[in-house]
């Protein structure tokens, strides 16, 4: 295969990136045979909390007036202020643009009512085919709680498997709401007293190895406050050190801890009203040394916390770090974040997940990152040109696979 010349190397790279498919490591999208727990379409993609956070800085109207209207009114009111009275320069607003540009729809009308018309005309089958194939994504991990009353039935009843929609056993309820988690864990027939004795320890080893065995996660995840810290004597660390830990390894899969989460911060914001905290990654470091038996996925929430998490993982080879999460999923600190890991990690890491709540969104959230991940490595290639080093297609398609999907397979899999 022949060597790229400088002048094609961007080029080249873009195209790769850009046709290379993606396994979307955390998503919190469901697969159509979930039902209403799937949102897709203009309403959804107007009324997700990321837009939302920034209507009410903006828009008068009360919380709670907000949240008795329609969802349809809602995207009205989100469409008004962010849309048609200001220009919706944000990445969030941005990306539904993104969205309806990619499914040839025409933005510069401005026609709200003419966009629900398209949306209303398709099924989710039908829709959810094209996405995926517009964004690129060969398939999605989930966020799957059994606590989730809505969720439950579904996993409880058997659905049969879309292999794109892979699952993902989030645990936030047992690990930060202990007691209330032993409650549900009593109802549904689990010999829990809420002491963390032995009994309990028995109890949750067992509720975990059925949702695995119901499931088959590729991981098991949490999110963490910034002041998670191990060990401290608290039921997360004591269930995450005697229940997660030995579970995950036992079925063979990492545990993904994403932290820095401060939940609520403004309540009246409902799913748009978490922030975020400096967290300390020298936990994160202690849980890799304490447990070399287990890997660990970790994502951080502040952008104070990503490069010595990079540092961390330079020590520790069963630590993957991954994404750029929530509130650094933005270009220009998806540009730092990724020059400054290729910089210090090569390519060993996974460079991004989209979070996507709602379907159409993998459009916007993989086309945004792939563009800054593709100029990231069109410089890291041409420093190597520059220095004597060949660089061919084959070396880059491998590259791009290994960022984009095989980094993960293979830490899952390890
Ligand atoms: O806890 C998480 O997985 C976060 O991603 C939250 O779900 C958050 O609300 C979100 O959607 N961020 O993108
Ligand atoms: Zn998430």
């Amino acid at each position: 295969m022949s060597q790229i010349n400088a002048s094609a190397l961007a080029d080249t790279v873009r195209k790769i990136v850009d046709s290379t498919p993606v396994l979307d490591m955390h998503t919190h999208i469901y697969a159509p045979a979930f039902g209403p727990l799937l949102l897709w379409g203009i309403d959804d993609l107007l009324t997700y909390h990321y837009v939302v956070a920034e209507l009410f800085r903006v828009a008068p109207l009360p919380y709670e007036k907000y949240w008795a209207l329609s969802k349809a009114d809602q995207a009205d009111y989100v469409w008004k202020h962010l849309f048609v009275e200001r220009s919706p320069v944000s990445e969030a607003c941005r990306g539904v643009l993104t969205i309806l540009h990619a499914l040839g729809l025409d933005t510069s009308a401005r026609d709200l009512a003419a966009l629900r018309r398209y949306f209303a005309s398709l099924t989710v089958e039908q829709y959810t085919d094209r996405v995926f194939e517009l964004a690129g994504v060969s398939s999605v991990v989930m966020t799957n709680d059994p606590f989730d009353d809505l969720e439950r039935p579904v996993w409880e009843k058997g659905y049969p498997r879309d292999p794109r929609f892979q699952a993902a056993l989030r645990i936030d309820p047992l690990l930060n709401d202990w007691l209330g988690a032993a409650r549900r864990l009593k109802e549904w027939g689990y010999d829990v007293r809420g002491d963390l004795g032995p009994r309990d320890v028995d109890a949750v080893l067992r509720f975990l190895a059925d949702w695995v065995k119901r499931m088959q996660p590729r991981y098991m995840a949490v999110s963490l406050p910034p002041t998670f810290a191990l060990p401290d004597g608290s039921s997360c660390g004591t269930l995450i050190e005697k229940c997660v830990l030995p579970a995950a390894r036992d079925a063979g899969i990492p545990f993904a801890t994403m932290i820095g989460v401060r939940r609520a911060v403004n309540p009246h914001l409902r799913l748009a009203g978490d922030g975020l905290g400096r967290a300390d990654v020298q936990v994160v470091d202690r849980l890799c040394t304490r447990f070399p038996d287990n890997r660990f996925l970790v994502t951080m929430l502040g952008r104070e916390n990503q490069h010595e998490l990079c540092v961390s993982a330079r020590k520790h080879s069963n630590l993957m770090v991954f994404g750029c999460w929530w509130f650094v999923n933005v270009p220009s600190l998806i540009e730092e974040i990724t020059r400054m890991r290729m910089e210090l990690l090569g390519l060993s890491f996974v460079p991004q997940h989209s979070d996507a709540r709602v379907l159409d969104q993998i459009i916007y959230k993989w086309s945004h990152s792939r563009s800054i991940l593709a100029d990231v490595l069109a410089d890291k290639y041409r420093d190597l040109l520059d220095a004597g080093w060949s660089v061919t297609e084959q070396d880059i398609r491998r590259d791009v696979r290994m960022l984009l999907s095989g980094n993960f397979e293979r830490f899952c899999e390890s």
